[in-house]
């Protein structure tokens, strides 16, 4: 099985730049699926995002399209059919709020505020050099001023079109903090946020922490998340258990 990712220069600091890699990289983890990785190409992506993955042949775009196809095929997966109703209602609602809400703020955070873009052009660069390997780098340096402003226009307008770029800075800022409040109270004491062990919503909430915790885009979000103990604990029990092997 390949997954098709975005990468991060220091995969030792991050898995990916994109949360939903992320979430899928530690989802896979969990359930002790192996896997490779390569560096996702627009042709490589059916719906012009990642992650992607190639299972048997087949390219299979989107996060939960592919944890759903893999739970088919590994019994062993992380199934989630441990969970009682309500906690699967509010699992299908945290994933809501992180992937169709907190995403958009994320991106806004990222790309919309200046100087926290000028620190994500280095990684951009980064994907944009390992999808043109035959390029020369003098030749990528030129093209980066047109090529990074085309994408940021490209992602500041889906912001606008799904409405939270209409809002103000502190109204964003006030959107992340919200949906920060929120996990942390249902994480309450607990390990993982329905108990003793993770689940797939585990998985969606680390990555989404992860792109808070071990990114430096500067905002209010960010130094709330850093500001609570059990936000950061419950980070690094993840990322101690999944990802510091790698
Ligand atoms: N629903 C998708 C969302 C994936 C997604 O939005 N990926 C972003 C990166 S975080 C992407 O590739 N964006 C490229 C674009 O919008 O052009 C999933 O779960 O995989």
């Amino acid at each position: 099985m390949i997954v098709y990712k975005y990468g991060h220069p220091e995969p030792k600091v991050s898995p990916d730049i994109s949360p939903f890699v992320v979430k899928l990289e530690t989802w896979l983890r969990m359930s002790g699926i192996d896997y490779e990785t390569r560096t996702g190409t627009n042709r490589d992506m059916p719906y012009k995002k990642l992650p992607v993955a190639r299972i048997n042949g087949e390219l299979v775009p989107d996060s939960s399209l592919i944890i759903r196809r893999l739970r088919q095929l590994h019994p062993q997966a992380i199934s989630d059919d441990n969970l009682s109703e309500t906690n699967r209602a509010v699992s299908a609602a945290l994933t809501a709020l992180f992937e169709q809400h907190l995403y958009f703020v994320v991106l806004f955070v990222r790309w919309c505020v200046p100087a926290n873009f000028n620190t994500y052009k280095p990684l951009l660069l980064d994907y944009a050099r390992r999808i043109t390997p035959g390029w020369q780098q003098p030749l990528l340096s030129l093209l980066a001023p047109v090529i990074l402003p085309m994408a940021r226009n490209k992602l500041r307008r889906q912001a606008w079109q799904q409405g939270t770029a209409r809002h103000t800075i502190e109204e964003i800022n006030a959107m992340g903090i919200e949906v920060w409040k929120s996990a942390k109270a249902i994480l309450g004491d607990k390990p993982f946020l329905f108990g003793d062990a993770p689940n797939t919503i585990d998985a969606t909430a680390f990555a989404f922490l992860h792109a808070e915790i071990r990114y430096p885009f500067l905002s209010p979000i960010h130094d709330y998340v850093l500001s609570e103990p059990a936000l950061i604990a419950y980070h690094d029990r993840i990322w101690k258990r999944y990802w510091s092997v790698a």
